[in-house]
C-alpha cells in the first residue's frame, strides 16, 4: 500500500472546493490516513518546494501557498502515488484535460488547486515535512476486500 501527500493549496480553500476534491479521492477508493487545516508558513513553503528554488516562478510559488490556509492530506492505497498525479491532471490547468482536477477547476498554471507527491521518495518527505507521526491514523476499512 502506498502513501501519498495532497495538499489543497489557497486558492482551493478560498474557491470552497475543499468537499468537492476531497469526494473525488474517497470515490476513487483512496483511504484517509491523516489531514489537517493550516496555515503554511514561509519555512515550511521553502522546505516542500527546495527543488524549484532558483527557478523565475520560485517567489511566486511561496507567495500563493503561504498567502492563506491550505489543506494537507495523507492518502493511502494502491499505486496511490501514480493514481493521485493521474486524478490532479497536468500542471497547466489550461492544459489539463476535463475530467482531472486541475482541467475541471482551473485554467492557471501557479493557481493549480492541489499539489501531489510524484514519486514515493518524495511522497515520505513530504508526509515527514507536514505530519508528525501521531498524526497519521493506521485502522483498517471494513470494505478493504472490496476497494483492493
Ligand atoms: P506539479 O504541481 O504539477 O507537480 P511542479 O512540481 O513542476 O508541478 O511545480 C510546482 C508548482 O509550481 C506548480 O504546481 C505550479 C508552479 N509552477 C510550475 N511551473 C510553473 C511555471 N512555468 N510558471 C508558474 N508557476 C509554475
Ligand atoms: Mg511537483
Amino acid at each position: 500500500m502506498q502513501r501519498t501527500l495532497v495538499l489543497l493549496k489557497p486558492d482551493c480553500i478560498q474557491r470552497r472546493l475543499i468537499g468537492s476534491l476531497i469526494q473525488r479521492f474517497e470515490q476513487k477508493g483512496l483511504r484517509l490516513v491523516g489531514m489537517k487545516f493550516l496555515q503554511p508558513s514561509r519555512e515550511l513553503a521553502e522546505k516542500h518546494y527546495a527543488v524549484h528554488k532558483g527557478k523565475p516562478f520560485y517567489e511566486s510559488l511561496l507567495t500563493f501557498l503561504t498567502s492563506g490556509p491550505a489543506v494537507a492530506i495523507v492518502w493511502e492505497g494502491r499505486e496511490a502515488v501514480a493514481v493521485v498525479r493521474e486524478m490532479m491532471g497536468k500542471t497547466d490547468g489550461a492544459k489539463s484535460p476535463p475530467g482531472t482536477i486541475r482541467g475541471d477547476y482551473g485554467i492557471s498554471v501557479q493557481n493549480n488547486l492541489i499539489h501531489g507527491s510524484d514519486s514515493t521518495e518524495n511522497a515520505a518527505m513530504e508526509i515527514n515535512l507536514w505530519f508528525a507521526p501521531n498524526e497519521l491514523v493506521a485502522y483498517q476499512p471494513v470494505d478493504a476486500s472490496w476497494i483492493g
